[in-house]
């Protein structure tokens, strides 16, 4: 039988039961169908590089698992998908960091993938790979000699040629995604910008969505994730009941909770958020003592220096706003760097006034999503929303904002805290109905017909029910 086999640079095997922080997991787990399996890195080090993987069945789908060495997870990870690609793929050339040798261990560290996944695939199986970490993958099975349809989803941001060819290796890497059948992104803007990319670097033929080259056809396509909303309004409406989030809400004193949720990342825009928050408090200052801003932003990419200075920015940046702004029965900014479990993060959405959301670069944000389902729908809150987030071409009906402007922020905050209900409900309504449609089944359904294979079969816990 044809199989589906997902690659990711991250695994989260079922058993494992900590809070994962990450979208992609999210987004997945419902495309787990029985007889698919997931392949990627294990999440641990080891001396030597592995040669098997490590194979663990959960609900009838394989999660196989290789090490990394320490060496070759510098180089592919710290060094050039996170020290290199992320911030090029997120408009921040001034943070990119190129070294031919962390690019070497990209390459090594694929091949190493491509090997041992090559072992394990069926001539039938269809490959989806997954995000900026695995670009050179589906060349590499192809020269491994497997056939079956590849497809590649890129889960950030696509930039234009003007700015990928600052990437020394910039059309190696174009011609690396051309190497697949099919290539998703989270925005038509983002697939124009990868097609103008491909006809500029690679002399590649645009008609409409295909791109032809040396005689072969690509698509490249947008297919915008989304979130299993109705779960999670019910996890939300359930979670109201869950003991932190009761402390959360009384903790409030009928106070506004202005909630922010984020990886802690450089393109998700803290810093400014954080001075905006402190504009509005200046600014508009009846809100004062009228609002909590609760923003929680879980540790990540610690390797990468440029991580470990946004922490120490914004502690200082909380330690201003709270030293100007507390009274001794109020704190104006809560924040904290532990992640959280998603239930409590589904009740704290619940009980928002406000969500803010504003990264300098997002490929999609499904926080914004997570708080739309969310919201009581008889009284509920505002999305302020980034206007590069890719969620911003859906969810036009939030209060757009350009994430650069602390100001344009504060006054969102303020239109938001001082909407009437029936502007709350009008808007919440248009929102809600979008990210009910645009669910994380319909972005897997598209990308597999688009693929071509067999369509996804409801995953088990959804055709019990
Ligand atoms: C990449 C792209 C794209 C966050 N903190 C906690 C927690 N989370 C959950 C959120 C949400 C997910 O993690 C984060 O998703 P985002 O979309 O906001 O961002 P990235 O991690 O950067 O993901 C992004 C995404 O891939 C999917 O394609 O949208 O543009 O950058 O679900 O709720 N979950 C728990 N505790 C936390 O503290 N349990």
């Amino acid at each position: 039988m044809a199989r589906l086999v997902i690659v990711s640079n991250r695994v989260p095997i079922p058993k494992a039961r900590i809070a994962t922080a990450g979208g992609l997991a999210v987004a997945l787990r419902d495309l787990l169908t029985p007889g698919s399996m997931w392949f990627g890195w294990s999440g641990r080090l080891a001396s030597e590089p592995a040669a098997q993987p490590a194979l663990v069945e959960a609900r009838g789908v394989t999660y196989a698992t290789i090490d990394l060495t320490a060496e070759a997870h510098r180089g592919f990870y710290v060094g050039f998908a996170n020290g290199a690609l992320w911030p090029l793929l997120h408009f921040r050339l001034g943070l990119m960091r190129f070294r031919r040798e962390d690019y070497e261990g990209y390459l090594a560290v694929n091949r190493n993938f491509a090997a041992v996944l090559g072992g394990m695939l069926q001539p039938d199986d269809t490959v989806w790979a997954h995000d900026y970490h695995l670009i050179p993958l589906g060349r590499m099975l192809r020269r491994r000699g497997f056939g079956g349809p590849l497809g590649f989803f890129l889960h950030v941001p696509f930039v234009p040629p003007s700015m990928l060819e600052a990437m020394p290796v910039a059309r190696e890497l174009v011609a690396d995604l051309c190497a697949y059948d099919v290539v998703g992104f989270q925005t038509e803007e983002h697939a124009r910008d990868f097609r103008d990319c491909a006809q500029r670097m690679l002399g590649a033929a645009v008609e409409g969505e295909w791109l032809r080259l040396n005689g072969r056809r690509v698509r490249a396509f947008a297919d915008p994730i989304g979130i299993d909303a109705q779960a999670f309004a019910h996890e939300a409406a359930r979670a109201v009941g869950d003991k932190l989030v009761q402390r959360v809400a009384g903790s409030l004193a009928g106070r506004a909770l202005a909630v922010g949720v984020d990886r802690m990342d450089y393109s998700k825009g803290l810093p400014q958020r954080f001075e905006a928050y402190g504009r509005l408090l200046e600014r508009h200052p009846e809100h004062r003592r009228k609002i909590h801003f609760l923003q929680i932003c879980p540790r990540s990419r610690e390797e990468v220096d440029e991580y470990r200075r946004l922490r120490a920015e914004l502690d200082r940046l909380t330690g201003r706003i709270n030293g100007r702004f507390s009274e001794f029965d109020w704190t104006p900014l809560r924040y904290s760097t532990r992640a959280a479990p998603r239930a409590t993060l589904a009740g704290l959405f619940r009980i928002g006034r406000i969500g803010v959301v504003t990264p300098l670069r997002d490929g999609m944000n499904l926080v914004a999503k997570e708080f739309i389902a969310a919201q009581p729908d008889e009284d509920p809150g505002v999305l302020v929303l980034s206007r590069f987030a890719g969620a911003a071409h859906e969810l036009t009906e939030a209060l757009i904002v350009n994430p650069f402007d602390p100001d344009a922020i504060a006054d969102a905050m303020h239109q938001a805290l001082s909407m009437p209900l029936a502007e709350r409900r009008h808007r919440h309504a248009a929102l809600k109905a979008k990210v009910l449609r645009t669910t994380a089944q319909a972005y897997c359904r598209r990308f597999i017909d688009a693929l071509g294979a067999p369509p996804v079969t409801p995953p088990l816990s959804q055709a019990a029910a």
